[in-house]
């Protein structure tokens, strides 16, 4: 088994832990105190209204622990996670956490393409599903996944697990528990938006991740009165821990779990559960910003309303105090590190024009043209960084780690931005091919090679569109070859090749040659970049 690690540089990670980012703590460790100072608080709320104390969760995730390791799971293993938002997500989590156990984190969306990618590449030895979530039965997924990989021994089922195993069935056995990982240890691996190919697997240990949504927890003023939703699905990393749901844990507050983020689920439960902060895409919060005059229930507890995973345009930040009666808060971020918020004292062009600053003033932040010079203070360029919560590589990926760090451990995000005197950045744009689809990162090179498999496609280019919406949306150029098939045929092609629904094409055009320039071949990229702007010309 490939080792998981993720290894600063001994000067930084000594400067890390003489500034007090990195304290020593583990997940099983803060939980645990949590337990010990709070046992009767309530930790966890779900849409159904189920709820768990901080001193129930921790018993649970030490029961669910016992019962990992009662399988035959042994500390270290890998274990993909796929639960929506439901409080089983957090006993589970938090379960594999105090059995040294490592989580995979996949969304509800993914299929058996993805699942699989996540399971080889991790070298997981089991699978946690629900019995059922948004109308899917994840128990014919398990079906599949456990005939691709046999190396995954064991599907624990939130529910009915039919021939698998019912995570009810497990018992508590203290014995079994081992000791609480080492803080620098590897805590669990979150999936990379991925511009290239599959996804990456992202390391972050428990020192770095929790510095992140400590920190976090501080700047959105989190305590014991604050109430965190998680609306977006919370195997995404700004939900799990900007500040998230972690972050809330951290901060002894009360984290509700969101089935669903249309203003119906969701606005029912702010008034219900007295919702104080939740975060959202943009296109979630112009829907919010919709619904919200018109709705009959009481969103006056909401405080706070973070928007980030995409730009948040000005025009619709400057909206959000009216419609929604809360502070607005910016956050760009990224699952490999560094994020940046917009204070809450902020002032108020700051909050509406910015991303946002770093969390930490040990966040170091380049942003330098494509020789990789720093550009004038102002100007556009590719941002790099590196800092305490950043990871220096991904696990087991030469290529992308030689492509996405620079010699001396930078991170290249893939993003434009400029910085303004204040310090706060301004996302303008990407440097990379991917489409950011409502906060889902989509790689083009991805959606490419599924619609080669199919036999009427000679070649094909994948582009993100604007779109007033969705903010970005995809779209395929293709050229057939043989007789042209229908848009509708390729993308119900896209449908069997088992990936995510969001991956499949907004729209298919087509094309009977990509125009390459006289010199000859011109890159990908390059091609993609004209496609694009060719299309949108000619639409103006
Ligand atoms: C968050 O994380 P990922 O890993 O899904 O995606 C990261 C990328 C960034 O590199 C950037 O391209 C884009 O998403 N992004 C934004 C943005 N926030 C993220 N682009 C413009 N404006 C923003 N506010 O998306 C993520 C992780 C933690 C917190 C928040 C978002």
């Amino acid at each position: 088994m490939i080792p998981l690690q993720q290894v600063w540089p001994d000067e930084l990670a000594r400067l890390y832990r003489e500034r007090g980012y990195w304290r020593g703590e583990t997940f099983p460790g803060f939980l645990r105190e949590r337990a010990a100072e709070h046992p009767d608080r309530v930790a966890v709320t779900g849409g159904d209204g189920t709820s768990w104390t901080y001193g129930e969760l921790f018993s649970k995730a030490e029961t669910n622990a016992a019962g990992f390791l009662a399988l035959g799971l042994q500390p270290g293993d890998r274990v993909v996670v796929q639960l929506g938002n439901i409080p089983e997500f957090l006993s589970v989590v938090c379960g594999l956490f105090v059995a040294g156990l490592i989580p995979v984190y996949a969304l509800p969306a993914h299929r058996l393409t993805e699942i699989v990618h996540f399971a080889q590449k991790s070298e997981a030895a089991a699978y946690v599903i629900a019995e059922r979530y948004d109308n899917f039965d994840y128990r014919t997924l398990a079906r599949e996944v456990v005939a691709a990989v046999p190396a995954i021994k064991n599907v624990i089922v939130v529910g009915e697990a039919e021939e698998f195993v019912a995570l009810s069935s497990f018992k508590a056995n203290a014995a079994l528990l081992p000791a609480d990982p080492s803080p620098s240890s590897v805590a669990f691996l979150q999936i990379s938006g991925g511009s290239t190919g599959l996804s990456k697997l992202i390391p972050r240990t428990h020192d770095d991740y929790i510095y992140s949504f400590r920190a976090s927890a501080e700047i959105c003023g989190l305590d014991a009165d604050s109430v965190y939703m998680s609306a977006l699905p919370v195997a995404h990393n700004f939900p799990m821990s900007s500040p998230g749901v972690f972050g809330a844990l951290y901060a002894g507050s009360r984290v509700v779990m969101c089935p669903s983020p249309s203003p119906e689920t969701a606005f029912a439960l702010i008034e219900r559960e007295k919702v104080t902060i939740t975060g959202l895409v943009p296109p979630l919060a112009l829907l919010w910003m919709q619904a919200a005059p018109k709705t009959s229930y009481d969103l006056s507890s909401l405080q706070i309303l973070q928007v980030g995973g995409a730009k948040f345009m000005p025009e619709a930040a400057r909206r959000v105090k009216g419609s929604l009666g809360c502070t607005l808060q910016q956050v760009f971020g990224m699952a490999e590190g560094l994020v940046n918020y917009t204070r809450l004292d902020d002032p108020y062009e700051i909050i509406v024009e910015t991303q946002g600053r770093p969390i930490s003033a040990d966040d170091e932040v380049l942003i330098v043209d494509d020789q990789g010079n720093p550009v004038p203070e102002g100007e556009p360029g590719n941002l790099l960084t590196r800092g305490p919560y950043t990871i220096r590589g991904y696990h087991n990926d030469p290529g992308a780690n030689s492509r996405s760090f620079t010699e001396d451990g930078f991170y290249r995000t893939g993003d434009v931005v400029k910085r303004t005197p204040e310090g706060y950045l301004v996302v303008q744009g990407r440097a990379t091919d991917h489409i950011n689809r409502a906060g889902e990162k989509i790689s083009a090179e991805e959606i490419e090679d599924h619609l080669l498999a199919h036999p009427s496609v000679f070649d094909a280019a994948v582009v993100s569109l604007p779109d007033p919406f969705l903010g970005e949306k995809s779209c395929a150029f293709v050229i057939p070859q043989g007789e042209q098939p229908k848009a509708s045929e390729l993308k119900a092609f896209m449908r069997t090749r088992k990936v995510a629904d969001f991956k499949v094409p907004d729209q298919i055009v087509f094309v009977s040659e990509f125009q390459t320039t006289a010199v000859g071949k011109i890159s990908r990229k390059e091609l993609r970049a004209k496609l694009r702007a060719d299309f949108l010309e000619k639409k103006a």
